[in-house]
């Protein structure tokens, strides 16, 4: 058996040198892409290492007269390894493994190699099979490939931008979006340039006009009744207007009470609402109000039946201005469900909590992605007023790829 590794720039070269090299017969037992050494090559061009194995003799002259000139280092590891068939997978599998430790040390993999070298053992016979296994493992130490067998995204093998973004909690679905677009981006930018241009597309934020009635919803204890006293403060207190504040949380106990405090201090008008005719009398004791905050309670988005009857209210407030408050605490997929169990109140903006409780802001994106409605206010600690923000797109785009931080 011949063993041979190539490093080209396309698949069309290697298959070409393959096939001219090692003949019809040969078979791809492995390819990859790999990055130039230095620093230039963190965010150059990849090349692509393809391994390919022949059972036959080939043509000794051809093989004489080629040469791997792209990479001397993996060429003259791996070149013209004649071996007899399993001895020389094993070889194979052996030279592999020491290549990837002397670059990075790969704990997994490493078992993975004792695994695949243990059956080769335990059954040398069926050569297609320790072919098949070979080339598994040798997807498997690849760090550069960005999927495992299964398809499934794992960190060890993403590029940089990729770990960026994953360490950053990027959602998998949205960095496989943005490296597409990034890919697709023929300018002569750099990636990270690419990468920055390409997340502040996907944020958009508003600047929502505080007029009105508005209306705070979203699930229990993401800080809807904070954010409501914060705003209030906001706009009575710093802005001078007259804001009024209104509850149809009369469910968790406590609930009136912890509003009713904010209002007493800041000698705002109160009222809450009990069922739909007391909405309709709240809302006309504060015609005088250039704003009326109005909070509800805290729902899970999987009980329909609450959500409906929110909805109620919220229509009865007939106001176009409704923020889906949200806490960057939640998790990726739950928050999923809560985004698409509250658009039947048709949310106008989006307000994202506790900030200060996380490290890593990729939350912002994925909420946003999946809502594709703009983020209003972000809220940053517990402090009433102080603690709540509006974000640009750009400082938002800083705090995700973690050159930025809120606290
Ligand atoms: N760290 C941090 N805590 C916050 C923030 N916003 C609110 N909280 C806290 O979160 C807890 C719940 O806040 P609430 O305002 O009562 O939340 P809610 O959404 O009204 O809760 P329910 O009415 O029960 O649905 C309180 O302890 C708040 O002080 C924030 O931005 N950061
Ligand atoms: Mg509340």
């Amino acid at each position: 058996m011949i063993i041979k590794r190539y490093i080209v720039n396309t698949m069309n070269e290697a298959m070409t040198r393959i096939r001219y090299e090692l003949g019809r017969d040969a078979v791809i037992i492995s390819q990859r892409k790999i990055r130039k050494p230095g620093i230039k090559g963190l965010f150059s061009a990849k090349s692509i290492e393809v391994t390919a194995a022949v059972e036959n003799e080939v043509n000794e002259k051809k093989q004489n007269t080629v040469n791997d000139n792209s990479n001397s280092r993996n060429s003259n590891e791996l070149n013209n390894i004649e071996l007899n068939s399993i001895e020389a997978i094993k070889k194979v599998v052996q030279q592999e493994n020491e290549n990837i430790n002397n670059s990075r040390v790969v704990q997994k993999q490493n078992s993975s190699v004792h695994k695949v070298s243990k059956q080769s053992d335990n059954n040398p016979e069926n050569l297609m099979s320790e072919m098949l296994k070979m080339k598994i493992m040798i997807s498997e130490l690849s760090q550069e490939r960005e999927h495992t067998i299964t398809g499934k995204p794992i960190e060890n093998q993403k590029s940089d931008i990729e770990k960026i973004l994953f360490d950053n909690d990027v959602d998998s679905e949205n960095i496989e979006n943005i490296m597409v677009k990034i890919k697709n981006d023929k300018t002569e930018k750099t990636d990270l340039e690419k990468l920055k241009m390409v997340l502040k597309e996907m944020i958009n934020v508003t600047k929502p006009k505080l007029q009105g009635r508005i209306v705070l919803v979203g699930p229990t204890g993401v800080g809807k009744t904070t954010t409501i006293a914060k705003l209030a403060g906001k706009l009575a207190l710093a802005e001078g207007k007259k804001v009024g504040m209104i509850t149809v949380d009369t469910y968790r106990i406590g609930a009136v009470e912890q509003l009713k405090a904010y209002a007493d201090i800041m000698n705002l008008p109160f009222k809450v609402v009990y069922n739909m005719n007391d909405m309709d009398k709240a809302i006309e004791s504060m015609s005088e109000c250039e704003v009326v905050l109005i909070d509800t309670t805290g729902r899970s988005s999987k009980n329909k039946m609450q959500i409906a009857e929110l909805r109620t209210f919220v229509e009865k407030a007939d106001t176009k201005n409704i923020h889906l408050v949200l806490s960057s605490t939640t998790k990726n997929r739950d928050m999923k469900y809560i985004i698409e169990g509250y658009r039947i109140l048709n949310y106008s903006s989006i307000i994202v909590t506790k900030l200060d409780e996380t490290s890593t802001y990729g939350s912002i994106l994925n909420i946003l992605e999946t809502a594709k409605i703009p983020l209003s206010f972000v809220s940053i600690g517990q402090n009433v007023p102080d603690d709540i923000k509006e974000l640009s797109a750009d400082s938002i785009v800083s705090l995700i790829l973690g050159e930025d931080t809120i606290c």
